[in-house]
């Protein structure tokens, strides 16, 4: 049994191994001729420190992607607290500061092996076409990655024909398993890279390989500074590449999608506006008076976007507890179903499960800084909830039902 395994497994090694007919000499020609590239600048030790560098990076990018998802579309098994209020806020604006400083790490790294792309013969043997083929998957999931994140957070969706948070989810997994395949592979050639001392410098006048690290370092640190006031407040006024700004909007906070643009100006203002409360056997229809009329609170939350960008601002209404209660039920074990008066929008409607549905500071808030709800904010009612992604706090609240916790 085991020694046919182990002839088995010697086959397919000679088998994959056995070299492949060379292609002409005719087509060795501009970037396939021998010594096309200056290769003094380039080394397999600048291509692992660059390598490395972008692996934590992904890594990071990778988990705290993940953990965006989970809370999105969280399975039985996964839970995800109400505290700290800010945690998702940080963990996402990592995801995207991770994101973008991977775009010169990779910039780098691609333009140190791309002359391996004219490599001769272009393959030698089948495993060598495998080998490859994986770096190709790699290499293309990886700007996928970085090219449609970025076009997210610019919101400009035109050039993508598909649904964006699905395409980067699944396009994520391709890239981080083509990732942990070429780290095993090329894991004996990383070793020696990073382990033996930096070998001969290069001639003077040449672009040095410390040189261009840290011309890599400077352009990573400064898209970051450039982009951070998103959710850096202090660093706005220097963040010239974010795309929105923490205080710039209407009561000094950003708009996701405007009172216009959701088509509910008409059902907002309509004196007959009615906030429909349904707990298990009953409903009833609370008028924006009613509403004020209940015990109100205050609470300081960020709303902190998918995007990367997120703000705080100081909220009051009415405790969304104090609602499951009035339904009917104890709000130790409930959860919420939060609809808008939008008809339409893969954001109309969220389920606030029970940490979050018990938290004192979640609410149904009525007022933004004091003033009555901008239109653009949620006017007459919003949902605010601690440590929740921005596109979960559902704007226009027409409809709460109350149900226990499954
Ligand atoms: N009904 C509804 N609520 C919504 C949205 C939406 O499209 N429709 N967008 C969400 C998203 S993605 C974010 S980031 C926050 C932003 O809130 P703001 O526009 O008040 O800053 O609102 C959320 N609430
Ligand atoms: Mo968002």
């Amino acid at each position: 049994m085991v020694r046919d395994a182990g002839r088995l497994i010697r086959h397919v090694h000679s088998w994959m191994s056995r070299p492949l007919p060379p292609p002409p000499a005719a087509l060795r020609r501009g970037p396939l001729r021998r010594g096309a590239f200056d290769t003094r600048a380039r080394s397999p030790r600048l291509t692992s420190l660059l390598g490395a560098a972008l692996g934590v990076a992904f890594l990071i990018c990778f988990v705290t992607g993940l953990l965006s998802h989970l809370i999105q579309h969280p399975p039985a098994w996964f839970g995800w607290p109400s505290r700290p209020v800010g945690l998702y806020r940080v963990t996402q604006g990592v995801h995207v500061a991770t994101g973008l400083a991977s775009v010169p790490l990779l910039g780098a790294k691609l333009w140190s092996v791309y002359p391996r792309l004219f490599s001769w013969p272009p393959v030698r043997d089948p495993a060598h076409a495998i080998e490859r083929a994986s770096i190709a998957a790699l290499v293309a999931a990886a700007l996928f990655q970085l090219i449609s994140g970025i076009l997210n957070i610019a919101r400009w969706y035109e050039p993508m024909p598909f649904f964006f948070t699905a395409g980067h989810y699944w396009s994520a997994w391709l890239a981080i398993g083509a990732l942990l395949a070429h780290i095993g592979v090329q894991l004996p050639i990383i070793r020696t890279a990073l382990t033996r001392p930096s070998p001969e410098h290069a001639p003077a006048g040449a672009l040095t390989r410390r040189g261009l690290l840290g011309a890599v370092g400077v352009a990573a640190g400064l898209i970051t500074v450039a982009t951070a006031g998103q959710t850096v407040a202090p660093l706005a006024p220097v963040s010239v590449l974010a795309p929105r700004r923490p205080r710039t909007g209407p009561q000094q906070l950003p708009v996701n999608k405007t009172a216009g643009g959701a088509g509910v100006r008409d059902a907002i203002f309509d004196p007959a506006y009615r906030l429909a409360l349904t707990g298990p056997g009953r409903t009833e229809s609370l008028s924006l008076a009613d509403l004020a009329a209940l015990p109100q609170h205050t609470v300081v939350l960020p709303i902190s976007c998918v995007e990367g960008w997120s703000a705080t601002a100081t909220w009051t209404g009415v405790r969304l507890r104090d609602l499951i209660a009035r339904a009917g039920l104890d709000p130790e074990g409930a959860e919420a179903y939060v609809e808008s008066l939008e008809a339409r929008g893969r954001y109309r409607a969220t389920t606030v499960p029970p940490p979050h549905a018990r938290d004192p500071y979640t609410l149904l808030a009525l007022r933004l800084g004091g003033q009555p709800l901008h239109p653009d904010h949620g006017y007459p009612a919003r949902l605010i909830a601690p440590n929740r992604p921005g596109v979960l706090q559902t704007k226009w609240v027409g409809r709460i039902t109350v149900r226990r916790a499954s």
